[in-house]
């Protein structure tokens, strides 16, 4: 079926074959970066969750390995879950995970690299002690689960880890603190609890800096220093931070700000998005962060298909220096070693209703495109009143027009126009005549197939004054992953084609504002190639 094999991606990491969430365990060790991965070896869907393994020199081109971990014990014999890396000062990998029993309770195991010389870490060892923490008293058996990478407590020399669960309705990360990663003691109190918020899986927990662009190890803490804590929210599957300060000596986190909390604040990515997780990546000293992309048509087509999800383009994430209330997310700059071919466009005027054809250069499923947009001053100072209260979500995409929106890209197009996938500003005027911006993707169009979920998704992105609009899109194949601002917000989306595909997908400028003259001041196209992502011969 040439329509379900073009959904293949070329550059993002997916397995050659069946199921995957999940990222585990990211880590650089010896020279190569470490993907681990939730994979059912035996079908397109969730099951038999063992560890996927593959191995890269630059986050871009893979190498497939064999299996790292299979459920082979009473304490993961229902599946080898989600889990995270710990590289130690003396260099050594500590490898925490939750398995799923023979009763189906959560348990946290250990396991290490059979030969730590190994740089491709082929062979893992199960603890003999496992399981290292079991649910502790209050907390459902099927509630625990996820542990984080540890950091380090100078004051008296043990490491922590968190661990995500609830209590009724309100999602908790507890911490658990070892001297020596064989046994744990669970810490009074919680790391931090958001009533309301469910089952908080996948916690990440780490420092950015307060200034300059450089991540930091997982263990640094002091002046300059906020703390991101994620939650991966199981009732609604998006992946929620907030930025706030951590107390070491009480083990507790608290919001910069409380409206914007853990679970009802910003989310990592608005689209289709889930799972992520970060480590630091000591070679090139940045935070990385892997995100789980899973599929939105049916479970029938991915049988099909005989595949389902792929992973992110690695994202580096730094605290916004200029806003000072958000992260910045930006594609790892290896994804930029893929360009070929190159585009630039200046100074294409777009009136109210206009769409405009791009000569990408070549197909149009492979690119990373740069654009940004100024609307003029006339069009914005002349506006009454538009719109503060938009939704992207609830509001009718691309096709709703008002007066300073929307505008922005159409991808993943056919010629006519049958199909296609908007990633569009919307700018919002209070009465007061404060400008609002929205960012938002619109999937209502983007494929004729009958059973694919399609949304619009999106949020609120911070503007700067004198700041352009600018949005950076990455479209590979089915995916089309998009960062406004630098990375204020992000939105990912799913898109299967029935006409858009091969050398039928275009692109397009579009402006479907009705007050708005708005200028695409400089647009930049590169073509990319596709990713070496094979398996690894023995
Ligand atoms: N996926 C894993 C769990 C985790 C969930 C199981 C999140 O450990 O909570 O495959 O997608």
């Amino acid at each position: 079926n040439a329509m379900l094999a073009w959904q293949r991606t070329s550059y993002h990491f997916q397995p050659e074959k069946n199921w995957m969430n999940d990222p585990d365990g990211p880590l650089f060790y010896k020279g190569w970066y470490h993907l681990f991965y939730q994979y059912n070896p035996d079908s397109a869907i969730w099951g038999n969750i063992t560890w996927g393994h593959a191995v890269s020199r630059d986050l871009i081109h893979w190498l497939y390995l064999p299996l790292a971990m299979v459920p082979d014990h009473w304490y993961d014999i229902n599946g080898v879950w989600t889990g995270s890396a710990t590289l130690l000062p003396n260099g050594s990998i500590v490898m925490i995970y939750t398995g799923a029993t023979t009763e189906n309770v959560q348990v946290q195991n250990l396991a290490f690299p059979a030969d730590p010389s190994d740089p491709l870490l082929l062979h893992w060892v199960k603890y003999e002690g496992n399981p290292i923490i079991v649910p502790p008293p209050g907390i459902g058996m099927k509630d625990f689960r996820d542990p984080t990478t540890a950091w380090y407590v100078a004051s008296n020399s043990t490491w922590r880890i968190a661990i995500g669960s609830k209590v009724n309705k309100t999602g908790i990360s507890l911490t658990y603190e070892t001297s020596d990663f064989l046994s744990y003691q669970l810490l009074e109190g919680v790391l931090h609890a958001v009533p309301g918020t469910g089952m908080w899986e996948c916690v990440d927990f780490y420092p950015v800096a307060t200034t300059g662009k450089h991540g930091m190890d997982t263990s640094e803490n002091g002046a300059g220093v906020k703390h991101v804590l994620k939650a991966s929210l199981d009732d609604d599957k998006h992946d929620y931070y907030a930025l706030g300060t951590y107390d070491v000596a009480t083990d507790t986190w608290t919001p910069d700000d409380p409206e914007v909390d853990v679970g009802i604040g910003m989310r990592y990515d608005y689209g289709k998005y889930y799972a992520s997780k970060t480590f630091y990546d000591q070679s090139k000293k940045r935070r990385v962060l892997w995100g789980w992309i899973g599929e939105t048509d049916s479970e029938l087509t991915d049988l099909e298909k005989g595949w389902a999800s792929v992973q992110t383009i690695p994202r580096v994430v730094v605290f916004d220096e200029k806003t000072r209330s958000n992260l910045l997310q930006w594609p790892v700059e290896e994804v930029e070693s893929l360009r070929t071919s190159h585009k630039d466009y200046k100074d294409i005027k777009m009136g109210p209703g206009s769409v405009v054809p791009i000569n990408v250069g070549g197909t149009a499923t492979q690119l990373d495109i740069n654009v940004e947009f100024e609307v003029s001053k006339e069009s914005l100072e002349g506006a009454i009143e538009a719109d503060v209260g938009y939704n992207c979500s609830t509001s009718a995409g691309a096709g709703g027009r008002s007066v300073l929106g929307p505008f922005g890209l159409l991808v993943v197009a056919d010629q006519t126009l049958s199909e296609q996938t908007a990633v569009y500003f919307y700018i919002g005027k209070g009465t007061d005549g404060n400008l609002q911006t929205f960012f938002c993707q619109d999937e209502l169009r983007s494929t004729k197939a009958p059973d694919v979920l399609k949304r619009v998704y999106g949020s609120v992105v911070p503007v700067l004054p004198g700041e352009k609009l600018s949005v950076r899109l990455l479209v590979d194949h089915s995916i089309v992953e998009s960062f406004a601002q630098g990375g204020r917000t992000c939105i990912t989306s799913r898109v299967y084609p029935t006409e858009a595909l091969y050398g039928a997908a275009r692109v397009f400028l579009f402006n479907n504002a009705t007050g708005a003259n708005v200028t695409a001041t400089s647009l930049k196209i590169w073509q990319l190639n596709s990713a070496f992502i094979h398996p690894y011969s023995f």
